[in-house]
């Protein structure tokens, strides 16, 4: 599965997602934000892929926002075309069912960064500038950067980043929970994928399930996600991967999940 922007590699139950635009630093137009939605689409039908690293090709950028000279151009039936399938695509995202690793190697900014946003988990290389630069050109951001950054970063240090258009450094994007993990960029993208590797070999039932708490839960009163994560704990005890897992455990032996 690749196009022309897009290349999808699989590595066993890992499918690499990579923005390969290089020369305009993997900037999103039309075209690959409606080719990343249909790779999502079928990442998320295929029950042999348990998890999915997403990252962008060349040594400069992970994402360096929507692209600008097709902005500069857009009307309204195009931008609102736009915005619903932008829209479309982090929803898909965020509700895979299965953990989205981002392995930002450079640049995340505007829409890269809400990409990035949109995915269970973020690491950075070293050298990576995070940034919703969307200000500086008389915008905001329109692919929820404006609610997952506050959620995830808290509302003060959003409104900085919204606000004043400065991309931060890794180091500082890990101080403040927006990446988890700051590594070499030469190392990054090999340890992002044994990281999703060793979370595809986990129960996709379980992981499924966590997804669903965590990210339904967080738009619930405590009370109603708290009756959400029972609902869940219930479905994922009665599974057979439950069974396997704690047989295995008194056994003394790896689990063996069946995923289900
Ligand atoms: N779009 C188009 N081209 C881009 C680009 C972008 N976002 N970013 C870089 N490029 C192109 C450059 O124009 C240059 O092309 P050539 O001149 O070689 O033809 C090439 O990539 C290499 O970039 P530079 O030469 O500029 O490289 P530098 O290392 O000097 O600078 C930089 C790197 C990242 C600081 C710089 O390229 C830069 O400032 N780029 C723009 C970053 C930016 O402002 N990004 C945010 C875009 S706004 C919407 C929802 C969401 C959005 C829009 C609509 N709707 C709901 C409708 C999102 C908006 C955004 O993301």
């Amino acid at each position: 599965m690749s196009s022309q922007f897009l290349r999808v590699d699989r590595d066993g139950a890992v499918a690499t997602v990579t923005i390969d635009r290089p020369e305009r630093l993997n900037a999103l137009d039309t075209g690959a934000v409606a080719e990343l939605g249909r790779a999502f689409a079928e990442l998320g039908r295929d029950d042999e892929i348990r998890a999915v690293v997403l990252t962008g090709a060349g040594e400069k950028a992970f994402v360096a926002g929507a692209d600008i000279s097709e902005l500069a151009e857009l009307d309204a039936p195009g931008a609102e075309r736009y915005a619903a399938a932008g829209q479309g695509l982090m929803w898909s995202i965020e509700n895979l069912g299965k953990p989205v690793v981002a392995a930002i190697g450079g640049y995340a900014l505007g829409g890269g960064l809400e990409l990035a946003l949109a995915c269970t988990v973020r690491w950075a290389a070293a050298e990576a500038k995070l940034g919703l630069p969307e200000t500086n050109l008389g915008l905001i951001p329109g692919f929820g950067g404006t609610q997952r950054l506050p959620r995830l970063v808290g509302r003060g240090r959003a409104l900085e980043m919204i606000l004043g258009g400065k991309p931060i450094g890794a180091d500082e994007a890990l101080a403040w929970g927006l990446v988890t993990r700051v590594l070499p960029r030469e190392e990054l993208l090999d340890a992002v994928q044994a990281f999703a590797a060793k979370l595809a070999a986990r129960s996709g039932m379980a992981l499924r399930s966590a997804l669903k708490a965590v990210g339904e839960g967080s738009n619930m009163t405590l009370d109603a996600s708290m009756r959400l994560e029972a609902a869940l704990f219930g479905v994922t005890c009665a599974s057979a991967d439950a069974a396997e897992g704690c047989q295995a455990f008194l056994e003394k032996r790896d689990a063996e999940f069946r995923h289900r």
